[in-house]
């Protein structure tokens, strides 16, 4: 992937991650996920506190896949089941991984409630139902915010306050002019949904949904 961010790279990488079975490759998931981490870097230093703590769950998931038991985090369904198996959702000493009491899992979901939100977001923005700050605000107030306390809640108002207005938000996804950037948004909405979904349903059968 490029140092420059482009949204239509970000929709190649999770429109990868699912196989024809459905299967989400956490590689790719990994992936898109890094050129999300662009664009909030492109958005300049008062998103720091948040791309810092989406690079530090990433690399959790990067260790866990390149240690010893890597293999098991082929996939999120490979890796699920690999960690109900062991006893290791809830953290416990995860011999994969280098930090004790982190599992995979439950790195994975908070990055999966950001999904939900970063789906919510760019369908209103898409759908040009507002301005970037209101309509991000409003998407996380739906989704992330409730699983965030207050001291969070207050200092990601104040960040999205600071987001740019539509056209010159549309054009930093390096998607063309905004309208052409609109319709690539457009198209990115339904692959997030189909992961954020794949991931909700798998969870909530193994009732993962609420890893401390
Ligand atoms: C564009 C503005 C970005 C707004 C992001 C909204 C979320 C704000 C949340 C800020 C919280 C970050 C600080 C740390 C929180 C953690 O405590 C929390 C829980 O983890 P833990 O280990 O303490 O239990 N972490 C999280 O909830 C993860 C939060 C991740 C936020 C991910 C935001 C990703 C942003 C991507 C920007 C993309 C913009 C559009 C690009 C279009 C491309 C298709």
């Amino acid at each position: 992937m490029s140092e420059q961010f482009s949204l239509q790279e970000v929709i190649d990488s999770f429109r990868l991650s699912l196989s024809d079975s459905k299967e989400l490759s956490l590689d790719h998931y990994v992936e898109g996920w890094r050129g999300l981490v662009k664009l909030l870097n492109s958005l300049g230093s008062v998103f720091g506190f948040i791309s810092k703590d989406v690079v530090n769950k990433l690399s959790i998931l990067v260790s866990l896949r390149g240690g010893p038991e890597g293999a098991h985090y082929l996939s999120l369904q490979s890796m699920v089941q690999y960690e109900l198996q062991s006893g290791l959702v809830e953290g416990g000493d995860n011999p994969a991984s280098g930090t004790r009491g982190v599992s995979g899992c439950r790195t994975l979901l908070r990055l999966h409630r950001a999904l939900r939100w970063l789906q919510l977001f760019l369908g209103g923005v898409s759908r040009d139902e507002g301005t970037p700050p209101t309509l991000c605000s409003l998407a996380y107030s739906q989704s992330l915010s409730q699983h965030h306390p207050w001291v969070i809640r207050s200092a990601a108002g104040l960040a999205f306050r600071m987001l740019p207005p539509r056209d010159p938000f549309l054009r930093m996804l390096n998607a063309g002019e905004p309208p052409q950037a609109v319709e690539v948004l457009g198209g990115a909405v339904p692959v997030l949904g189909e992961v954020y979904t794949i991931t909700e349903e798998l969870y909530s059968k193994h009732d993962l949904l609420h890893l401390p």
